[in-house]
């Protein structure tokens, strides 16, 4: 009788297994992990090692199986043969005792197979958890047909103050009272191969090549961003976006994340880029939520820059949707912050003037005219109902635009209509020889837009970006449309690619850039069944004579990269063209290369195999001498290779990661064969499983122009102590040098070719710390200046 209780409760939860492993089971992507695993708790799961560590389950006094190897594995030589079975629980066991906690969520794998052919053509299998007593959890399910390898998966969670320690782990049927009137049915022998139990750990590091060498699209690999504004500033390109890697969460055994919830999201992406191929992660902001810049909005989507001297003093004005309900501003004293709010309410919301119509108060784009004025479009969503279907449908009149205050963070006036065809969301407004350009993203129509309506021939389908050209920021009929500026982005990437979109256009050294986004990273890492997370992309905008677009083509490839990127500077380390298998995340203090008002970023997440990658980077003639890394050693016995061209390229270097673990420091390799224009790959090496390091910045030193060796010394006169240097000019012309110590500076004239020179120093005391020498040398190459300098190091001295 207690048996057959505890069975029947066992039922229960049996459901609820099965559904879980049903959701799983679901993903269209049946591909291996994509995540960096957490480590297997079960011992000798492969049974590689014989049945070490297994025994046959004895939780009930009816339970007995025998338990045997076999070479009939899964994987690997070896597996366990169940045999001799009494009960449907009679099946292999290892105990857990000391590695599962209460509350924690676990992953269950399990590979099992049977091939009694007198058995039925299917068969269920479970693994099941037994806590002690009379407490059995099933965790994971599979119906396998007879004589196949099935797989076991299901996640589970430990309920909270669940005693743990005797929990054990094991394999089984179906339960019925009474198996042994059909042992062919509920006794079967049967095999199993690889049981896996890993805390269920979701790890957001992106693990396939997002964004391909030599491709320009998506602009960055390793996380996600919508909603791109692209904004030029002091020579630099910023692109702000909706952070849709917030809510991503894939699932550690496929690889597959709940679709995006937009209601997540309450910060905003930035990273920037001087060639449009190379771009810096600046992180995120948070500006909306209790922590937010502007704690009384609770989403950040769709965000659109400017920036305008108010007061005398430059300021950048960040706007964004908080949700479709309103939108809001907050202040930043650069590009990057920091960000304040000059608000205590949103910007834009019911009582704007004019927008009582707007359904959704959203997608807020400033435009500052060359007068300083200032406007923004807003709006978007369900026309108003007032108005008749085919009216609806064509010309809902659903987005606006309104004058901004001198301020930027008030609105001035009554928003006016901007009409455009079939309109959904997404205005933008940029202006091009004294005309307004108005794009926006048309709705896919449906009961919000008065049903299905006949087109107005020449407007834009479903999802389309449209286009009208003004000669008024403020006056936007629907005479000004002038066509579709880009098609839904599926047309060029893709089943799983659909869906809506958002652009933007910006200037940068006097070309045109369209922004948009597609999910093809999202594409990447699960085939075609997206969950709707969107990657930035940019293409080249080309004008007709007319001031009309052409109609842009999405494409991998991209832009062409604007200028060689240079390595002779300190640059964060977060700079990437290209990545694999990395993560990059905030840290305390300032950024080496932005300044003390920037936020920094570091790569994380590096194992074994991944790497890092520039694009075209000019090494110059000369080529570089050595590279010096910022990088914080997480285990012993990392390194770091510099590639040239490909991540299997060839070695210039090799940067030894030697340094003392968990603490910040500068590890540097001399580089052999470092010269011209090279994509240079920075690919990590260690031990495998182990999280290797972190990188903060990168810094070549260049070749220097002049090739002197120079060298320093010190000598005893008397009983004072004397620093001598030397110059040697390894030039086939003459070079004019001078040497510089902390006893004074000392002309050397000029060094003829191959010769060298000694200069002296009297220090007048007997005794002397180490130091250095500094030698400056000039020539004249070519009809051009050329000057290097060069440091030599001398150890102390004593002469008394
Ligand atoms: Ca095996
Ligand atoms: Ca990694
Ligand atoms: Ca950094």
């Amino acid at each position: 009788m207690e048996h057959r209780l505890l069975r029947s409760s066992r039922r229960r939860i049996t459901a609820v297994a099965a559904a879980l492993t049903l959701a799983v089971g679901s993903a269209a992507v049946a591909a291996a992990p994509v995540q960096a695993a957490s480590p297997n708790l079960i011992v000798n799961g492969g049974f590689e090692d014989g049945l070490a560590s297994w025994f046959a389950n004895d939780g009930n006094a009816a339970d007995g199986a025998t338990l045997s190897t076999t070479t009939d594995a899964y994987s690997g030589t070896g597996a366990v043969l169940v045999t001799n079975r009494t009960t449907t629980g009679s099946g292999p066991m290892q105990s857990l005792s000391g590695k599962v906690q209460a509350g924690k969520t676990y992953l269950v794998t399990a590979r099992v197979k049977y091939e009694n052919p007198n058995s039925p053509s299917t068969k269920q299998f479970f693994v099941t958890m037994h806590y002690g007593g009379s407490t059995y959890t099933n965790l994971g399910t599979v119906t396998v047909p007879r004589g196949q390898w099935g797989l076991i998966q299901g996640t589970f969670t430990i309920p909270a103050g669940q005693n743990v320690s005797t929990a054990r782990i094991f394999v089984e049927t179906p339960w019925t009272s009474n198996p042994s009137t059909a042992p062919d049915t509920h006794l079967m022998d049967f095999k199993v191969d690889d049981v896996t139990l890993q805390e269920y750990v979701v790890s957001k590091t992106i693990e396939v090549v997002g964004k391909l060498p030599g491709e320009h699209n998506p602009l960055i690999g390793h996380k996600f961003g919508a909603d791109g504004f692209g904004f030029v500033h002091d020579g630099r390109v910023y692109l702000y976006m909706t952070n849709d890697t917030q809510g991503y969460a894939p699932n550690p055994a496929t690889g597959v994340s709940p679709g995006i919830n937009y209601g997540d999201i309450n910060q905003i992406t930035v990273i920037s880029s001087t060639d449009l191929v190379n771009w810096t992660d600046h992180g995120e902001i948070q500006v909306a939520g209790p922590n937010g810049v502007a704690p009384f909005t609770g989403n950040s989507w769709a965000p659109g820059i400017a920036k305008k001297v108010v007061n005398g003093e430059e300021k950048f004005f960040l706007y964004y949707a908080n949700g479709g309900g309103s939108s809001n501003v907050i202040t930043g004293k650069s590009p990057l912050g920091p960000w304040t709010s000059e608000r205590t309410s949103t910007l834009i919301n019911g009582s704007t003037p004019g927008a009582e119509d707007v359904a959704w108060k959203f997608d807020p784009a400033p435009l500052v005219d060359d007068d300083g004025q200032a406007y923004l479009y807003f709006g978007g969503g369900p026309a108003s109902t007032s108005m008749p279907p085919v009216e609806r449908f064509n010309n809902p009149k659903n987005i606006r635009s309104i004058k901004l205050g001198d301020n930027m963070i008030a609105t001035e006036g009554r928003a006016a209509v901007v009409d455009a065809p079939v309109a959904f969301e997404a205005g933008h407004v940029f202006k091009r020889e004294g005309k307004y350009y108005f794009s926006y993203s048309s709705h896919f129509g449906g009961n919000d837009f008065g049903g299905n309506q006949p087109r107005v021939p020449g407007y834009p389908g479903g999802g389309q970006i449209g286009y009208m050209i003004s000669d008024n920021p403020m006056s936007w009929p629907k005479e000004t449309y002038a066509g579709v500026l880009f098609p839904n982005q599926s047309q060029f990437f893709g089943a799983g690619t659909g869906g809506n979109n958002h652009q933007s256009v910006f200037e940068f050294e006097g070309r045109y850039y369209f922004t948009y986004h597609a999910p093809t990273l999202n594409k990447r890492i699960n085939g075609n069944t997206t969950q709707g997370y969107r990657s930035p992309h940019i293409q080249e905008l080309t004008f007709n004579p007319d001031g009309t677009i052409q109609q842009v083509v999405g494409d991998y490839a991209g832009v062409d990269q604007v200028r060689d990127f240079n390595p002779y500077r300190v640059f964060e380390a977060e700079t990437l063209g290209w990545s694999k298998g990395i993560a990059t995340g905030k840290v305390d203090g300032a950024s080496a290369e932005f300044g003390t008002a920037a936020p920094n970023l570091v790569v994380r997440d590096i194992d074994e195999g991944d790497w890092t990658a520039l694009s075209a980077v000019d090494f110059g003639a000369d080529g570089a001498a050595s590279v010096t890394a910022k990088v914080r050693a997480l285990a012993a016995g990392g390194s770091i290779e510099v590639r040239l061209d490909n991540a299997g390229g060839p070695v210039v270097g090799t940067i030894p990661v030697d340094t003392p673990t968990g603490e910040w420091a500068q590890v540097t390799a001399d580089l052999q064969g470092a010269t011209g224009v090279h994509d240079v790959y920075f690919t990590y090496r260690g031990p495998a499983g182990d999280d290797l390091f972190e990188i903060d910045s990168w810094a070549f030193e260049a070749v220097p122009p002049l090739d002197l060796s120079v060298t320093a010394d010190t000598r005893c006169v008397g009983e004072k102590v004397m620093v001598t240097v030397r110059a040697a000019n390894n030039e086939a012309i003459h070079v004019t040098a001078s040497a510089e110590s902390a006893y004074g500076t000392r002309p050397f004239g000029s060094v003829p070719p191959g010769k060298e020179k000694f200069r002296s120093f009297p220090t007048d005391t007997a005794a002397v710390p180490a130091g250095e020498v500094t030698v400056t040398a000039t020539a004249t190459v070519d009809g051009e200046p050329v000057s290097a300098s060069y440091t030599a190091s001398y150890a102390a001295r004593s002469c008394g």
